[in-house]
């Protein structure tokens, strides 16, 4: 088999600045669910919910040592790193447009440094739109970013708010894609997520996160941006799987005017507007079933790294049972394509 090129396309990383800021967040008084992950990972003071001895913190402010040496030994080209859950988004406004700006600097500043080796999505500030919208564009256009990285709800306002619409027009003129990666339920959507280690990766993540994109769809969002394209993780966040239905009812809620009118069905969206990441599902039958769905150009493999182990990530796609030429664009073609990554010459 030809050594293809491995592009990973959800892969975290933080800066000691952002790391410091979250510790402070979570021993104030904000009610945010994140907090019960947060405080494992940033105060190690609280670590009672026992994510201490992963040392995920290492691993994210790591990256050109340890992460850089086992990209070499697993055989993993690229990283596309973006500032990990829940980004800049806890913070009140003024620190969440300086730190934004601050982590992109530095990411800007290591994908120079290896620009074979990593790429980077751009962190703003959503809290304050026309700043986030100044800041895209000098990722994009000063800092040669990638596109763009978003926690899902800011303070429990989601994308559909007409309020965050000049972030959507600037990622659809700089047309660089947005990947919204979970963080934590919004305080009104978290009751009964609260227990069992449900709040995170296990079921929360992909609850808020596809109530995010059901919502966005519904509103009719992509009827002001059609050429806005998001991408999300984790197999599309089980959206996939739903949208036969999700499109059935919203036709069936427009008709009696639950729903505004829309000009697409969800489903046209989703496939048109929408591009996903295998990001911590390795699961063969739920890769075929997603690419079916919506199309092989629109899939792209990731890892997950650090909160998912490399190797599983890259088994798990060498052993996909795909054709060659699908293997290509799961692993690199696609990704080059949608992150404006130039491809390796011939
Ligand atoms: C986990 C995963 C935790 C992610 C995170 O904390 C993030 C986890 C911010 O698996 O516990 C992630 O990015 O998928
Ligand atoms: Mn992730």
């Amino acid at each position: 088999m030809a050594k293809l090129r491995k592009i990973a396309t959800e892969e975290a990383f933080s800066i000691p600045e952002v790391a410091q800021a979250l510790k402070q967040v979570v021993r104030g008084p904000s009610s945010s669910l994140d907090k019960l992950l947060l405080k494992g990972i940033y105060d190690s003071a609280g670590s009672a919910a026992g994510y201490g001895s992963m040392n995920f913190l290492e691993g994210l402010i790591d990256i050109e040592d340890r992460r850089l040496k086992e990209m070499e030994e697993l055989g993993v080209d690229m990283h596309i790193l973006s500032l990990t859950a829940p980004g800049v988004q806890m913070f009140d406004a003024d620190t969440a447009t300086e730190l934004a700006a601050l982590a992109n600097d530095r990411l800007a500043a290591v994908c120079a440094r290896h620009p074979k080796r990593f790429a980077g999505l751009a962190s703003f500030a959503p809290h304050s739109p026309k700043r986030a919208a100044r800041e895209m564009e000098r990722a994009i256009g000063t800092l040669k970013l990638n596109g763009f990285i978003l926690n899902s709800h800011t303070h429990g306002e989601y994308l559909d708010d007409p309020k965050y619409w000049p972030v959507l027009e600037a990622a659809e003129a700089l047309d660089a894609c947005i990947y919204i990666h979970p963080r934590a339920a919004s305080d009104s959507l978290k009751g009964p997520l609260q227990d069992y280690g449900m709040d995170s990766a296990m079921w929360g993540y992909g609850v808020e996160v596809s109530t995010h994109v059901v919502r966005m769809m519904a509103a009719g969002v992509f009827d002001h941006f059609p050429k806005l394209r998001i991408c999300i993780g984790h197999m599309g966040e089980a959206i996939p799987f739903w949208i036969w239905r999700i499109t059935f009812m919203n036709s069936r809620a427009q008709l009696i005017d639950r729903a505004p009118k829309t000009q697409l069905t969800m489903e046209e969206y989703f496939c048109r507007n929408f591009v996903l990441t295998t990001s911590g599902v390795e699961d063969h039958l739920a890769l075929e079933y997603s690419i079916r769905k919506v199309g092989i150009d629109n899939v792209m493999w990731a890892i997950d790294y650090p909160y998912q182990p490399t190797k599983p990530a890259v088994d798990f796609m060498d052993s996909a049972p795909v054709s060659e030429v699908q293997r290509a664009k799961l692993y690199h073609l696609n990704a080059e394509r949608i992150f404006h990554i130039a491809p390796l010459p011939a």
